[in-house]
């Protein structure tokens, strides 16, 4: 705790209560969209980040505005910093035609080019080159714009990333790749996946750096993705920030995740991410009783006009459905 609380100190309080903010909003977005799951509102899988919401939080916050994300299933923490509103995720989630998608989907497969997100690849490790190929048009135009691709440990051993990897590496490319690793891919844990400890070991097998964080601390990820970006903008190329973190919830709200060992969980609930900055902030004396109740309660009326607004919102007719897929002839 020591070294959390020295480390958050050189950050400014505005940050970190912005951090904190993002934290408590992208779990109360998620909890409102399990219980619409729950009560059959939604219809479709229902992905979420509950207990690593660190990684997003941190990684989209060290972004600047220019920057685009390839995300994973799980980063709904940089998807609000980007500016998709709470509105447009629950638009999203029941299919409306306030969405991103325009009601082409009810799920996370949710993309705004305006807010620098590249949509969503349901085939695991295939956004990832999207965020090379984003990241050599910067180059090649000049730009100082950074490309961040997140994916899974399950993600990390496909062909797709060691490919992006290899070259962003050789082309030297503005590209962060983080790796949220969460020990299970669906019911796969890591050592039937994996031959090594850490994924970020692969990346001197490539030529750039990489480093292992503590996914579940807000600020070891911020402040680590902060200087990948910075470096990757200033000409320095890639690195992978592997963060360390565990999946709390089933793969998806319909999976009860009986493979998991229950110790495991239980170990892990006492590092919950929210609770630790919570601790951390109360400890510098950012946050009080007052604070506290203040953010919980703009964070529910954020949350409950997301609700409302999405409810309200037209449904698709039909004939929306081939619009965007044929071009218009000349
Ligand atoms: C190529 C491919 N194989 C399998 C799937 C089915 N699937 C979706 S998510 C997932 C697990 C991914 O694990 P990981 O990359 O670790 O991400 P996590 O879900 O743990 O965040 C699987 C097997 C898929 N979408 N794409």
């Amino acid at each position: 705790m020591k070294a959390e609380v020295e480390a958050a100190s050189k950050l400014d309080r505005q940050l970190l209560l912005h951090l904190y903010r993002t934290l408590l909003l992208t779990r109360a977005v998620e909890d409102r969209v399990i219980s619409l799951y729950r009560q059959g509102r939604i219809v479709g899988g229902v992905y979420n980040e509950y207990g690593m919401e660190a990684i997003s939080v941190g990684v989209g916050a060290a972004m600047g505005p220019e920057d685009v994300i390839a995300p994973s299933h799980r980063d709904l923490g940089a998807i609000l910093q980007r500016g998709i509103t709470p509105r447009e995720i629950m638009s999203q989630w029941l299919g409306k035609l306030t969405s991103p998608t325009r009601a082409r989907d009810g799920n996370v497969h949710i993309g705004k080019l305006e807010a620098g997100v590249l949509a969503f690849v349901s085939h695991m490790g295939a956004s990832t080159p999207q965020a090379v190929g984003a990241a050599l048009a910067f180059k090649l135009r000049g730009e100082r714009r950074v490309a961040v691709a997140s994916f899974g440990d399950g993600a990390a051993n496909t062909g797709y990333i060691h490919e992006s990897m290899n070259l962003a590496a050789v082309r030297r490319l503005p590209v962060v790749f983080v790796c949220n690793n969460n020990q299970f891919a669906y019911s796969t844990p890591l050592h039937k996946q994996l031959a090594i400890r850490d994924i970020a070991d692969r990346s001197a097998a490539y030529g750039f750096p990489g480093q292992v964080v503590d996914g579940n601390d807000v600020v070891a990820v911020y402040l680590a993705a902060r200087e990948a970006i910075e470096r990757a903008r200033e000409g320095g190329g890639p690195s992978l920030i592997e963060c360390k973190t565990m999946r709390m919830h089933g793969h998806s709200e319909a999976d009860r995740a009986e493979y998991v060992p229950k110790e495991l969980l239980e170990e892990w609930k006492g590092k919950d991410p929210i609770l630790r900055m919570a601790g951390r902030l109360r400890e510098a004396g950012h946050l009080d009783d007052k604070v506290q109740a203040e953010l919980d309660a703009e964070v529910r009326a954020v949350v409950d006009d997301a609700v409302d607004h999405a409810e309200q919102a037209p449904a698709p007719q039909g004939p929306e459905l081939l619009d965007d897929v044929y071009a218009t002839p000349l």
